[in-house]
């Protein structure tokens, strides 16, 4: 297929309908779920968590709304892990492939609803066994296997929260997520596998529990079976001792709409991190509305791939809890994507038959950095639908994904959430929704969304401003652990009654949201706000650019300037006329007063650890101040190594 170019589509005014055949076989293809929840929505919501859901004792309120605390489903009585897995298992679909997991050194199990509720039922007598109850705090700190959704849902199944911290985190950071929960158990490996060596789990784990007494035991599963592994006695137990010998049964615990499911540390910039809760009815109503609808989910024929890990908010949604609710096969790989080629995502993908991939912008400029090559090698074209999460995603990446990956066939949906929604609350319904590269579209059935200026007052369309959600959605958080105060002054007093999601977003003419960067990251240049998505995407449109990232840097004449650090593409050179070029190219898409004033051409950016840039250390870089605080960095040498060439290469500062 001949290259298209993202001016040419926009200028043409190309939109993206679902093609007939999608529409065909789709769940939704009219505004009818969105007409039912305009004219009642508490009545939409009832109608969803019925449907979706088998509950052990019916609720009698659909909503209780103190504000800013809600409560869903008031009176009724459910059990995750029982909606998760036993109810498939009774409807006869206990053969049916729950997970194709598919390790990091190529090795593979797939786990039949059957065998994934027999599993269940045995950790969660051994968590039992190990000391936990109803109401209690278990961590979890392992790699992408199997047992980390195991252990998930055995917390589910006997009433205790889980807080799944990311594998790739430090002793210090587990330290403080478990005194923060006051965890009782900790569930760990040996070790990961991380682009074919191990992570030492257990040695981290046990920094970690030096100085967090709350841990009572310790569950330690093998993965790596590398030599040396240090146990304590009295207070750590191997997995396979103490789980594979538990009875395959355990009766599901029924739990109120409103228990806690469990807690996910998100770190902020500033302060410490914040224990986000969901609680049970209402977060899996929501997670399985959202992923049975946004991914038009055919549960005989899909095959579904989440590529985010479970120690994040997607991977809690999309990997476990919203596909198991709707007796989904997925996919969850181990690794990264190029281990140990740049193929691997890819070759995935033939080897299952994946249907719907979901996956993030990060990894799709990385994919278009490292060019067509990789996909081009495998049969991609069990393909239908293909998503994207985590960040605001350019247009020209998109448009890259739609016809790299997704052979220009597949709908794309661009979902906007965070941990702090549990579900996707922007994004189109695939067989209904006309997408335009670079847009969420709109608010989903049910939610209500409005974007507002520095007064609070929604702003006319076409306008930009702060986005803000109006109106309580079920998945909702039901607080930060411990800090309730905390809670209100972050979300609830910056707009009186409303929800302030820190995300900047405009609206187009045609009512389509876009999402324009968080709002800490908006630069104000000679009185413009100007968003980072914008020039990003500006910059991205360019053919030699994989990734940009902008950042605003003090000027004297207009306040702050554009400092932009740019990667390329594969196959092309960093050249002081390619930046006259991209400062060009800005200026005539955007407008000269969006011209970034320096462009350094860099190996990589600085990214979170779920992939997110990082632009308050380029803002450090670019302003050439000491690095803030970089452990929630990926690779903290990324940033160090951008510094070290912007001082080499400092801009020079006339026009
Ligand atoms: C799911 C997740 C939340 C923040 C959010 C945004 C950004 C996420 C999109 C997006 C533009 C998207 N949870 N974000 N999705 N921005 N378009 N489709 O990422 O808590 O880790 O992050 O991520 O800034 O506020 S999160």
């Amino acid at each position: 297929m001949a290259d298209v170019t993202l001016e040419a589509l926009l200028e043409e005014g190309r939109t993206f309908a679902p093609s007939a055949e999608f529409v065909r076989d789709a769940l939704v293809h009219d505004g009818s779920l969105a007409t039912a929840a305009d004219a009642d929505v508490e009545a939409f919501w009832a109608a969803q968590a019925r449907d979706l859901l088998d509950w052990d004792q019916d609720f009698h309120t659909v909503l209780e709304w103190d504000l800013p605390y809600a409560k869903w489903f008031v009176g009724g009585k459910l059990n995750v892990s029982y909606n998760c897995l036993d109810r498939h298992v009774a409807a006869g679909h206990g053969a049916q492939v729950a997970f194709l997991w598919e390790g990091e050194p190529g090795d593979a199990r797939a786990i039949t609803y059957a065998e994934l509720l027999a599993e269940v039922c045995r950790t969660a007598n051994a968590l039992r066994a190990l000391g936990v109850e109803k109401g209690d705090r278990v961590a979890l700190y392992l790699g992408m296997v199997p047992e980390l959704p195991i252990a998930m849902l055995a917390c589910a199944r006997i009433g205790a929260a889980h807080s799944v911290v990311f594998g790739g985190f430090s002793a210090d950071s587990l330290r403080d997520r478990i005194k923060d929960a006051d965890a009782k158990l900790l569930v760990t490996g040996d070790g990961a596998w991380r682009r074919g060596s191990v992570v030492p789990l257990k040695e981290i784990a046990d920094e970690a529990m030096a100085e967090a007494p709350s841990i009572e035991r310790c569950l330690v599963l093998r993965r790596t079976a590398h030599e040396g592994v240090p146990m304590q006695d009295g207070r750590d137990v191997w997995w396979h001792d103490v789980v594979a010998s538990q009875p395959s049964e355990c009766a599901p615990v029924p739990m109120d709409a409103e228990d806690l499911l469990y807690l996910l540390y998100t770190s902020g910039t500033t302060g410490k991190p914040k224990g986000i809760m969901h609680t049970t009815g209402g977060y899996l109503t929501q997670v399985a509305f959202t992923h049975k609808y946004v991914f038009d989910l055919h549960p005989d024929t899909d095959v579904f791939w989440c590529t985010a890990d479970c120690g994040w908010v997607t991977g809690h949604s999309y990997i476990v809890y919203g596909p198991l609710a709707n007796r989904t096969t997925s996919v969850i790989y181990e690794g990264t994507p190029d281990h140990p080629d740049k193929d691997r995502f890819w070759s995935i993908v033939a080897k299952y038959r994946v249907t719907t991939l979901y996956t993030a912008p990060t990894a799709i400029r990385t994919f278009m950095k490292w060019g067509t090559e990789y996909p081009d090698r495998h049969d991609l074209s069990s393909l239908r639908l293909l998503g994207s999460v985590g960040e605001p995603i350019n247009p020209e990446a998109w448009v890259w994904y739609w016809q790299h990956i997704g052979g220009g066939r597949c709908p794309v949906v661009d979902t906007w959430w965070q941990t702090e929604t549990g579900a996707i609350m922007i994004s189109p319904l695939p067989g209904a929704t006309v997408a335009k590269p670079g847009s969420a579209t709109f608010p989903l059935p049910g939610i209500g969304a409005e974007i507002v200026n520095d007064e609070g007052d929604a702003v006319s369309i076409p306008g930009g401003g702060y986005l803000v959600l109006t109106q309580p959605w079920p998945s909702m958080l039901r607080g930060i652990w411990g800090d309730p105060e905390r809670y209100r002054e972050t979300y609830w007093s910056r707009f009186f009654g409303r929800y302030f999601a820190g995300d900047g977003a405009k609206r187009d003419a045609d009512g389509y949201y876009w999402l324009l960067g968080r709002v800490d990251d908006i630069m104000l240049v000679a009185g413009h706000n100007i968003s980072t998505t914008e020039v990003e995407s500006a910059l991205v449109s360019h053919p030699a650019v994989a990734e940009a990232a902008v950042v605003g840097k003090t000027d004297e004449t207009t306040g702050q300037a554009v400092a932009a650090f740019v990667i390329l593409r594969s196959g092309n050179e960093a050249s002081h006329r390619l930046v006259g070029e991209l400062r060009d190219h800005v200026a005539e898409v955007i407008g000269p007063i969006a011209k970034p004033k320096s462009v350094l051409f860099a190996e990589d950016l600085p990214k979170t650890r779920s992939g997110k840039i990082m632009r308050r250390l380029l803002r450090n870089v670019a302003e050439d101040e000491a690095l803030g605080d970089t452990t929630t960095l990926a690779d903290p040498n990324v940033v160090a190594g951008i510094k070290a060439r912007y001082l080499a290469d400092a801009p020079d500062d006339e026009e």
